[in-house]
């Protein structure tokens, strides 16, 4: 496509799709969207985020990364329709408006970029990062579990070659740490929402222990509000509640460690399916994902600017 109003955002794309994307949508809205380059993959491709924001500087904030597990495509491909509705809302709907006038959003597509190439090129299955592990055949590190907020912990592996190896430190993913240091650097972050697929959860800290947050209460209702909002476009069903509690134990967990730096409203979705098809999901459920998924973000989103 030569601009994103003809991008076909009901198929899946390639990595250097999803690049060409991000490009066309910062030319063709220059006053509301740029593109930051946060570090580089272990691959050393370049970790880009979209930033949508109508001025000020360094307003409080939204943060969204899809696809820190590279063979979950849904949430990429939901990533590339929500950059668009960003840039198509603005100015329409008031709400939107509102949060854009105030704040401005992150968006993270491609976050796990080495994985996502080699899911279009070698194993479709690929879920961690793509570094070698040394002394050991297998590769790359849970991106899920690389995190310092109960790092090492039951609840990941000590194992190279499991899908859930934490890594030899925290935060020794590059595509992990320039998030952190990110995050970090901005300093002004409310809310941080990481995107996984699948299961149909919307999920909150904590992943390593019972213990409920501090905020738990209100992180429970705020995430009720936002699965009865998604559920109210096509009816599909989310749990939700703690990470311990409504999936498993994870230890390391992205939105542990936002929650822990003081990041409030830190959320993780996992998108469709209950698992008819799980990772294969058909692109023709894409459309629907991102829009029910979208209601979901603007409720939380919402919440955050009027907090
Ligand atoms: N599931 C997530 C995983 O990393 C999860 C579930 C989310 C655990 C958030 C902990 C925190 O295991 C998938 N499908 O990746
Ligand atoms: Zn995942």
């Amino acid at each position: 496509p030569r601009n994103t109003d003809s991008f076909d955002y009901a198929n899946y794309h390639t990595l250097s799709e999803i690049y060409s994307f991000q490009d066309m949508l910062v030319a063709e809205n220059p006053n509301l969207v740029s593109k930051i380059v946060i570090g580089q993959s272990y691959e050393g491709r370049p970790l880009n985020v979209l930033k949508f924001s109508t001025g000020g500087s360094n307003r409080p904030a939204i943060w969204i990364d899809t696809g820190i597990h590279s063979r979950e495509w849904v949430t990429q491909a939901s990533g590339l329709w929500f950059a668009k509705k960003i840039v198509t809302d603005y100015g329409k709907d008031s709400a939107l408006t509102a949060i854009l006038n105030n704040m401005d959003i992150f968006l993270e597509i491609a976050t796990n970029p080495d994985g996502y190439y080699f899911t279009h090129t070698s194993n479709r299955m690929w879920r961690k990062t793509r570094k070698p592990n040394p002394g050991n055949s297998c590769y790359g590190v849970d991106p899920n579990r690389n995190w310092d907020a109960g790092f090492g912990l039951p609840g990941a592996s000590t194992n190279p070659c499991s899908e859930t190896y934490h890594g030899p430190s925290a935060h020794s993913e590059s595509e992990v740490k320039s998030i952190v240091d990110f995050v970090k650097s901005h300093g002004n972050i409310k809310t941080f929402i990481s995107i996984h697929s699948y299961s149909q959860m919307l999920l909150y800290p904590c992943g390593y222990t019972t213990t409920p947050v501090k905020d738990q209460a209100e992180l429970h209702s705020l995430a009720e509000k936002a699965i009865t909002d998604l559920a109210s476009l096509y009816g599909t069903r989310y749990r939700y509640g703690s990470i311990i509690n409504v999936i498993y134990e994870a230890s390391g967990t992205t939105v542990d460690w936002t929650y822990e730096q003081g990041i409030k409203y830190s959320y993780t979705f996992e998108l469709r399916d209950t698992g008819s098809y799980g990772f294969l999901l058909p692109a023709k459920q894409i459309i629907p994902t991102a829009e029910e998924t979208w209601l979901a973000l603007m409720a939380l989103m919402d919440h955050t600017y009027k907090n």
